[in-house]
């Protein structure tokens, strides 16, 4: 009897399976009013939450992009911070809809944990810090050196081979936790820290002596930082990277949060399609056609949210680099609006 049915309780499984699917993550984040973004536990200029419990940062607008994008609303975000451990498993199981959480792009991230990494927001690479008294100026004098970082990240794995190619015998010690690395290597039981340059540099930025830390100058990979969402749900990939593009299309075409009702009249045909002035990009991924005129009043083009957060100005003092636009020696680079 149940040999009978099977097939047909698998072809149910199958039809319900689709049909959940099918409702979609706009849809959930629409009914519930609310995007679920899992972000750091608290990466200053990142994510980071205030003694109110209001997060900001880099990493945050991306997701406050996404919940305008197709709430309305920049403030319609739920934040779960996670840790490098256990943000995979977030996203799979259905707690967030959405990483924006340091995430590097790699194949076996896409190939064996069903996830989809649809634009790099921030391009990376990873680096140690040192103190300053220990007269350390190469990752390649860290002969059997102990070097804390973060489990479960790219870093671990980087450390392995750098250390295997240079014949260095470094002693990895991984933390669950960035506090956990962070204190361990501040209070001396590490030799370096390692992780990318921006975790690196917002770490620098956060003690009160960083003048007595040095990041050494040797990048030991390449961390392209994107956010993640499940694969199953291709509606949603196409409303995240085209709002993730969005902020960067604004930028070059010198659209800012202050400027974008007046840039609505402009007749170039490129900001007419981007601000929904000429309908039906936005409708055509299930949102609004001002979804992206939107994301940028409340949030600002991918340039102001770089500034604001990370940029030269605030404690990070990163430089734009390969995070410049295209036009200006970079990567960032949006595909057409059209
Ligand atoms: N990009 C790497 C490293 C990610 C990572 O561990 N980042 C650190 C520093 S940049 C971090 O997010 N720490 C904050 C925390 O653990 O809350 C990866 O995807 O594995």
């Amino acid at each position: 009897m149940l040999k009978a049915i099977l097939p047909a309780l698998t072809a149910i499984a199958l039809v319900a399976g689709a049909a959940s699917a099918q409702a979609g993550t706009i849809e959930t984040i629409k009914s519930r009013g609310q995007l679920i973004c899992g972000v750091n536990t608290g990466n200053p200029g990142f994510a980071q939450p205030d003694s109110k419990g209001v997060y900001t940062g880099f990493e945050v607008d991306q997701c406050r992009a996404v919940a305008t994008a197709i709430t309305g609303k920049a403030d319609n975000v739920k934040y779960v911070p996670l840790t490098s451990q256990n943000r995979f498993t977030a996203l799979q199981s259905g707690e967030v809809d959405m990483l924006a959480r340091s995430a590097t792009w790699s194949l076996t991230r896409e190939s064996t944990l069903n996830l989809t990494f649809p634009v790099v927001t921030f391009y990376d690479g990873q680096a140690f810090m040192v103190t300053k008294k220990s007269g350390v100026k190469s990752a390649k004098a860290l002969k059997g050196a102990t070097v804390c970082a973060l489990t479960g990240s790219t870093s671990e794995l980087n450390l392995a081979d750098f250390s295997r190619a240079n014949k260095l015998e470094i002693k990895p010690v991984s933390y669950d936790s960035l506090d956990g690395a962070r204190d361990a290597f501040l209070g001396g039981r590490c030799d370096a820290y390692t992780t990318d340059m921006s975790g690196l540099a917002a770490t620098r930025a956060a003690i009160s002596n960083p003048d007595d830390y040095v990041i050494l100058p040797e990048v030991i990979s390449k961390e392209p930082i994107s956010v993640a969402v499940r694969q199953d749900d291709p509606a949603f990939i196409h409303a995240v990277r085209w709002t993730m593009y969005a902020m960067i299309e604004a930028e070059e075409l010198g659209i800012t949060a202050a400027t974008v009702d007046q840039h609505m009249k402009d007749e170039n045909p490129e900001t007419k399609r981007l601000l929904g002035a000429t309908p039906g990009l936005g409708t055509s991924m299930g949102l609004s056609d001002t979804w992206a005129a939107d994301t940028i009043r409340q949030v600002g083009n991918y340039g102001e949210s770089f500034e604001r957060n990370i940029g030269t100005k605030t404690p990070l003092k990163l430089e734009r680099g390969l995070n410049d636009l295209w036009t200006k020696g970079g990567l960032i680079y949006a595909p057409p609006f059209r």
